[in-house]
């Protein structure tokens, strides 16, 4: 790996010259099983997603259409769902206890949250994988088709529901473990700065507590009883918006812990220093209040929501931007200093300097330069006007394999490569193998993502099994929508062949990948500290306090309006009529009783 030309200081972060599994063995772990569940997970999802691939573009078609949404919905749970947020808890863990010194204060209860997400995923995968199979006794009943939005009125089976609430319980309780630590470590370390790595979790779960109480809601109130029959009915616009109130923030929840790699790795590996600490806890702080508000930017064309609702959304996602550019700034600047040390020159001519050959850095790299593109197509479907375009064409899975496909899996996979040594003390299996594979990612990413957007452009659906119809054919004034499908297969069989690459490179690494010297698990000092921060940025109770009052500003007229209009079980919808009348009966038969005793 890459040597640090830095020379260490005292308030380095993390243990001097050992790798992490030297320091905390049983953390190290259950990291490891965190990291290895994501790469089933993404092994899964990826398999998913080439057979869709290879099916909307006519390639070749495994499955019946009929399947479609089993396939989609596979593909999008196992992958930003599982494969994302199991990658989290893991670099979560490594970085609270790193940055503190301290390993978890109970490893049982680190293992509980772990085995709760565990459990929660392999239900919501057996009712999906379910959805393949109709003559199989149990299963056969079985399906959650209903796409990682599980939008009503698409009904999924109950155990999809409780598969998923279950798995954010165990999210909640990874929480609660970092903040423990954290909490311990204050009482002990009073009136210090929050070391960065802590505060960057601290503010991504607070941020992730709010957003989650809408699914919490959305999910135990309506779409769980639902689906068990205990009311008939749900009023779709209120479990939407709900969704959405959490759908957007869960995209910074996958965008967070790419963002520490690139402020805590990045730097390193340039050979130098972040060049701002403090603007890296104004960034996140950003993200804690900006981030729930917004929701609605994903219901741009929902009826019954009122323009000026969309309109509040739409202003608050474009300052959304901000924390995003003022990231690109920080870390290229952080590059540049690292290429400095190394002595780059020149305008341009320090970016020869960076350390190109190693996988870990020009993955992270190739994985910002293209959320630079994801970025701009976010601000395309920000525009309420111009949203009206693009909205449910493929112009939006273009947007999100920039985004959360390579900004945030690119960045996981490159940062694997420094991972995976860390917790096992096992050197990389191949360097090279790792550079072709984040390479590979990019050139087919820019396949597929840009032809996927140029189709959005022409109108071509999103979901859809045969986006092609009778006696109509898109118009595409270069090339043809046969080259554009051509572009999305070859994109998506590259992509394929890049996650085979890094399976293969982590599983050799870790099983007879050689022991010896890994890169230490120290993150150098920033150029500017904590010290030049105001002390206010620390203060994690008022932002929590400043975040809740943006959500009830932002959502209690729309919610108020919706469910006014529809009702908050539907139209004519009652709260669980079964369960009711059964609590009514109940007092009925109780009064008769009692009536009779006293007679
Ligand atoms: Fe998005 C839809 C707007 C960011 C994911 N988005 C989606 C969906 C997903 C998703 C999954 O306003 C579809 C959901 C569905 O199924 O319906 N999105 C935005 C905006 C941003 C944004 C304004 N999205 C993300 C991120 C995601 C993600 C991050 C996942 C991780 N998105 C929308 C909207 C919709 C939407 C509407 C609804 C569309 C519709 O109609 O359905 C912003 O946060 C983007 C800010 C980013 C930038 C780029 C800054 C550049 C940086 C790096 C530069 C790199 C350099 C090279 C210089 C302005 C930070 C050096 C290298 C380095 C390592 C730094
Ligand atoms: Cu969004």
């Amino acid at each position: 790996m890459s040597e640090t030309v830095t020379d260490s200081t005292s308030s380095d972060i993390g243990i001097d010259g050992r790798a992490y599994v030297d320091s905390f063995p049983a953390e190290a772990k259950i990291i490891r099983r965190a990291f290895y569940t994501s790469f089933v997970m993404l092994a899964l999802g990826g398999l998913f997603g080439l057979i869709q691939t290879l099916h909307r573009t006519d390639i070749h078609q495994f499955v019946g259409s009929d399947t479609y949404y089993t396939v989609l919905t596979a593909h999008g749970v196992f992958l930003v769902i599982a494969f994302t947020i199991f990658f989290l808890v893991g670099v979560f863990t490594w970085a609270v206890t790193t940055s503190l010194d301290r390993p978890v204060e109970d490893i049982r209860f680190t293992k509980l949250w772990f085995s709760t997400m565990s459990v929660g995923a392999i239900l919501a995968a057996i009712t999906i994988l379910a959805g393949f199979t109709d003559d199989l006794p149990i299963l056969g009943e079985m399906s959650a088709d209903v796409l990682f939005t599980f939008y009503a009125p698409l009904q999924a089976h109950p155990l999809f529901y409780a598969g998923l609430a279950i798995f954010i319980v165990g999210t909640w309780l990874a929480g609660a473990d970092w903040i423990r630590s954290f909490l311990a470590w204050r009482s002990e370390n009073p009136g210090e700065r929050i070391p960065l790595p802590t505060f960057m979790v601290l503010t991504t779960m607070i941020m992730w507590y709010i957003a989650t109480l809408g699914i919490a809601t959305s999910v135990l109130v309506f779409l769980l009883p639902w689906s068990l029959g205990l009311i008939e009915t749900v009023n779709p616009t209120l479990t939407r918006t709900l969704f959405w109130f959490f759908g957007h923030p869960i995209v910074y929840f996958w965008l967070m812990p790419a963002y520490m790699m690139w402020y805590l790795l990045l730097p390193k590996l340039a050979g130098g220093r972040l060049f701002s600490d403090p603007l890296a806890r104004v960034v996140f702080v950003l993200f804690l209040l900006l981030s729930t508000p917004v929701g609605i930017h994903h219901q741009y064309l929902d009826p019954g929501i009122a323009e000026g609702f969309k309109f509040i959304a739409m202003t608050n996602t474009m300052f959304l931007l901000l924390p995003s550019l003022l990231t690109a700034f920080t870390v290229v600047a952080s590059m540049e200093h690292g290429a400095r040390q190394r002595g780059g020159e020149g305008y341009f001519g320090w970016l020869k300097a960076l350390p190109w050959r190693d996988p870990v850095f020009t993955g992270m790299t190739l994985a910002g330069l293209m959320f630079a593109a994801g970025g701009f197509s976010g601000m395309i479907n920000a525009g309420m006007n111009i949203n009206y375009l693009v909205h449910n064409t493929m112009w939006v899975p273009g947007h999100f394999h920039l985004t959360v496909g390579t900004a945030v899996a690119l960045t996981f996979m490159a940062a694997s490569y420094w991972f995976i040594p860390q917790l096992t003390g096992k050197q990389l299996f191949s360097r090279s193998m790792g550079l072709v594979q984040v390479v590979l990612w990019f050139v087919g990413m820019t396949f597929m993502a840009n032809a996927m957007h140029r189709q959005g452009l022409l109108g071509v659906p999103r979901r859809t099994a045969e986006p092609w119809y009778e006696g109509f054919e898109f118009q595409t004034a270069v090339g043809s929508m046969g080259e554009l499908n051509l572009q999305i297969a070859l994109g998506g069989a590259i992509l394929t062949l890049s996650i085979l690459l890094f399976l293969v490179n982590v599983a050799l690494t870790a099983t007879i990948g050689s022991s010896g010297a890994t890169d230490d698990n120290v993150i150098p000092e920033p150029l500017s500290g904590p010290e030049d921060s105001p002390l206010v940025l620390d203060n994690l109770k008022m932002w929590t306090a400043i975040a809740v009052v943006l959500v009830v500003l932002a959502y209690t007229l729309p919610l108020a309006s919706i469910v006014d209009r529809g009702g908050l079980f539907g139209p004519g919808g009652r709260s669980y009529p079964m369960f009711v009348d059964s609590l009514t009966m109940l007092a009925q038969v109780t009064l008769d009783g009692a009536r009779d005793l006293i007679a």
